[in-house]
């Protein structure tokens, strides 16, 4: 058993497709653990995404991430990390396969409408970043 955290980003939350990702995530066979929706801050973002803070797309990224509500959402099942990396497709969604949640719902490489954790320890950081233990019993 694995956990990941995945999130509905402003794009997709605002366009209504927060329900329908959440019910893919459910017809895929993964569990979700707990969900949660909320509007970041600017230092909030930050603090989620530092491990990008060098990169040129750092700014424009954290303006996007707190422009309105996101769904957080905790993950379970066998392989969660890869398997709700597949779903989601491809970072750039102008690349992302139709069937996918990026490919469906995302505009291009930061409109992307969804973010998964890409490796365990990224995993731990991301989940404890929205949730407390006691959300995750
Ligand atoms: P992923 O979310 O697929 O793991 P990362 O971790 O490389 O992709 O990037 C984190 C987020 O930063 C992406 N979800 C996307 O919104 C944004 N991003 C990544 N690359 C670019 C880029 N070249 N230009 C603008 N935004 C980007």
């Amino acid at each position: 058993m694995q956990r990941t955290l995945a999130l509905v980003k402003p794009d997709a939350y605002a366009a209504g497709h927060h329900g329908a990702i959440a019910a893919k995530i459910q017809d895929s066979g993964l569990r979700i653990v707990a969900m949660k929706s909320l509007q970041l801050t600017v230092a909030q973002a930050q603090g989620f995404y530092h491990v990008h803070k060098a990169r040129p797309f750092f700014g424009d990224l954290c303006k996007f991430m707190t422009e309105g509500k996101i769904l957080a959402m905790v993950l379970e099942g066998d392989d969660a990390i890869a398997r709700w990396r597949t779903l989601m497709g491809p970072t750039d969604a102008t690349k992302a396969p139709k069937d996918t949640i990026r490919g469906m719902f995302g505009t291009n490489v930061e409109r992307n409408a969804t973010h998964g954790s890409d490796a365990p320890d990224t995993a731990a950081f991301e989940v404890g970043y929205f949730f407390a233990g006691l959300d995750l019993l």
